[in-house]
């Protein structure tokens, strides 16, 4: 497995790209947009194969297989969503989950030694998040979005000044209807990175969508 130190999370967060074949018109596009934003820049990759038409057992497998090895060749951080037995089968660097994922005790003890994330929409959520172990939020839905159907309200980039404010110290990322426009006031409200579905997925050209929101999140990360 790669090793990531733990205090270059914040860096190795700075543009956080989500996805699984489902965001994309075919498994085989999928693939393709995946190196494309490795090339654009995206620091983290997070393999979210869940909802209608995803993939399952042995292709879902193979798909992560691939999809950690392109990211593991070019020092992305590779995370998987929700299933901690793909996490441990392909050796992923971490695991990221929501609040309705199950016991974060339990998620915690069978994530030991992986990066642990947890979705966070509120401050008692990051609050009970951190102390059961979680090594960075996802805060959000930040802006509205149309890529996670069951996606709660927006919350604004207030939220994440709301964490930065009450003593939420750990690797913070926002999460929802964040685009290129966007990136910028995510960072200025105290994250250390965007985590992206669609502005990278649905882009015209996932490269140089990825390297715009990289150099974004970057300019933001030097002013502050
Ligand atoms: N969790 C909160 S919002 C969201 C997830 C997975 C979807 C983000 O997708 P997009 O297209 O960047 O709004
Ligand atoms: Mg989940």
């Amino acid at each position: 497995m790669t090793t990531f130190a733990k205090t270059d999370l914040r860096q190795q967060l700075s543009l956080y790209f989500v996805a699984g074949t489902m965001n994309c018109e075919s498994p085989e596009a999928f693939e393709r947009i995946l190196l494309q934003a490795i090339k654009g820049g995206i620091t983290a990759f997070q393999y979210r194969e869940k909802g209608s038409n995803c993939l399952t057992g042995e292709e879902r497998f193979q798909m992560a297989v691939r999809a950690k090895k392109l990211c593991g060749d070019h020092n992305v951080l590779f995370i998987v969503n929700d299933d901690i037995e793909l996490m441990k089968s392909v050796d992923a660097d971490g695991l990221h989950v929501g609040q309705s994922d199950g016991n974060l005790k339990v998620i915690r003890q069978e994530t030991k030694g992986k990066i642990l994330g947890v979705s966070a929409h509120t401050l008692a959520e990051a609050e009970d998040a951190v102390s059961l172990g979680a090594e960075y939020i996802g805060a959000g839905p930040i802006y509205q979005t149309s890529s996670k159907p069951d996606a709660k309200k927006p919350v604004g980039a207030e939220l994440i000044k709301e964490f930065r404010s009450n003593g939420i110290t750990v690797p913070l990322v926002g999460i929802g209807g964040i685009s290129l426009e966007k990136a910028g006031a995510v960072i200025e409200a105290g994250a250390d990175g965007a985590a992206v579905i669609s502005a990278i997925s649905c882009a015209k050209d996932p490269s140089v969508s990825s390297s715009e929101m990289f150099k974004i999140i970057m300019q933001a990360k030097r002013g502050l």
